[in-house]
């Protein structure tokens, strides 16, 4: 039996701290018809998609990080993305700033079934940045000094027929991230991203940045047997340039496809799980090829 599905990177352009999440919400259910009426199983809607990339400012946190964050999910104005895909039948993957009960804060995503029901959760674990305001930066970003790391390592899901992981931006271009979804056998991972198209500490590698996104999605996916759906915010958010270059790649780490904006725009290809195999039963047969007694030092502190 078949489980080829179609799937949908929902990339979207700005949303600008005067953009409100209701506002957010409706064009994501825009691209969620959309994405439905073509076909699509599930969508990939980017990191902290409801509201701008805050961490690019120095703000009180939490006094004025707060209104950032969601204190329950959904909430009134997230629920009609819910109500959207329980009646497309579809699923998503949705990233948002999540603060606890217990007054923790996370850079959060979610994954949620066809039939609107929340089925995992997975907390950022690699927060890039730095802790404290920069001045010399031409724009903040503080992900250490708003969110804990993440608490839930690296889960992977059996829902839609399918294995299941989820990351977030940076995590991306950690190696670790894919071999932790590839040792528990993820056939497809998730992730959103905003990413700048300048980084301050290397401007010199300014243009590389959708060179690295894309050698961070293509190795990862070949070296671990993986689909990966990747979803930019993209555009001039509040003056920053973000990148777009959201894609769709195979486990044999080709692109089967991608943005060409920088605003809201469906990316979609039919992937099918069952093509894992060619990479994990071959090359990358962990069990055959794989000398874990050689690496221990890859899970130490480092130097
Ligand atoms: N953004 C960026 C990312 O990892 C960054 C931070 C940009 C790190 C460029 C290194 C180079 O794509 C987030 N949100 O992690």
């Amino acid at each position: 039996m078949s489980r080829k599905k179609i799937v949908a990177a929902a990339q979207m352009g700005p949303v600008n701290r005067a953009t409100s999440r209701a506002e957010a919400v409706s064009r994501m259910c825009d691209l969620m018809r959309q994405a439905a009426s073509r076909g699509a199983a599930l969508i990939v809607f980017p990191e902290l998609a409801l509201t701008t990339f805050f961490p690019r400012w120095a703000l009180k946190h939490p006094e004025e990080t707060g209104r950032y964050f969601e204190t329950e999910m959904p909430s009134p104005e997230v629920a009609p993305l819910f109500a959207t895909a329980r009646s497309s039948g579809i699923g998503f993957y949705l990233g948002y700033a999540e603060a606890t009960p217990e007054g923790r804060y996370f850079n959060t995503s979610i994954l949620v079934d066809d039939t609107g029901d929340i089925v995992g959760k997975y907390r950022k674990i690699h927060l890039p940045g730095h802790a404290e305001p920069e001045p010399w930066r031409p724009f903040q970003h503080l992900e250490k000094a708003y969110f804990e790391k993440g608490d839930l390592g690296f889960p992977v899901y059996e829902t839609m027929e399918t294995r299941i992981g989820m990351c977030l931006c940076n995590d991306r271009r950690w190696p670790e991230t894919w071999r932790m979804l590839g040792l528990d056998r993820a056939e497809l991972v998730l992730l959103g991203y905003n990413t700048p198209a300048h980084y301050p500490p290397a401007p010199e590698h300014d243009h590389l940045q959708y060179f690295h996104n894309a050698l961070s999605l293509q190795a990862g996916a070949y070296q671990n047997g993986v689909w990966v759906v990747a979803t930019a915010k993209a555009g001039r958010e509040d003056g920053c340039d973000l990148i777009g270059g959201s894609m769709i790649v195979a486990p044999t780490g080709e692109i089967a496809a991608q943005a060409t904006t920088l605003g809201d725009e469906l990316v979609m290809a039919e992937i099918d799980p069952d093509r894992c195999g060619e990479i994990r039963r071959n090359i990358f047969d962990f069990a055959k090829h794989r000398q874990p007694d050689e690496y221990k030092r890859l899970s130490e502190a480092g130097p």
